[in-house]
């Protein structure tokens, strides 16, 4: 099975998205580190540390269909936020985007009847209706918490023990 020539250039695209989630979450760690919110540090680290998973698991789909996977030049990602609430909004928009072009990839596929990357992109749908429903519970509970005091230290200790 070889992939075509547009597909290969679209999995390429989505592979670079997912490196630039990476970064961008990466970014966000750092900006938390700094204002001392070590635990949502630690949560969105892990988060940019499954984002290079992504990026990795396409790397390796387009060498399987015989393909070449070609990494691009990345962005600055944003470095300054307004606030915690800010951080994981952001956080949420973003996977929006992601979820909007793996959708964009699906559609792609099925009109090519591209069955193989149908199939693989199935895990990636899957995998954004999680990315999205966790940042937008952690996005609630910000909400719910916003006006106690010690609501986001309480935050920071519950995103703190996120493990994988
Ligand atoms: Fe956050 O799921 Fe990949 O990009």
């Amino acid at each position: 099975m070889m992939i075509s020539e547009k597909m290969q250039k679209a999995l390429n695209a989505q592979m670079n998205r997912e490196l630039f989630s990476w970064y961008l979450y990466l970014s966000m760690s750092a900006w938390l580190k700094d204002k001392n919110f070590d635990g949502m540090a630690n949560w969105m680290a892990k988060q940019a540390g499954e984002e290079m998973a992504h990026a990795r698991k396409f790397y390796d789909f387009i060498f399987e269909v015989r393909g070449k996977a070609e990494l691009d030049a990345m962005e600055k990602p944003q470095a300054e936020w307004k606030s915690v609430m800010d951080v994981f909004q952001d956080a949420f928009k973003h996977e929006q985007y992601i979820t909007k072009n793996i959708h964009d990839l699906v559609h792609q596929a099925r009109k090519e009847k591209d069955l193989p990357t149908e199939s693989f992109l199935g895990w990636f749908v899957d995998e954004q209706v999680e990315e999205e429903s966790s940042v937008d519970a952690i996005i609630n509970k910000l909400e719910l918490m916003k006006d106690f005091k010690g609501g986001l230290y309480m935050m920071d200790k519950e995103l703190g023990a996120r493990e994988g």
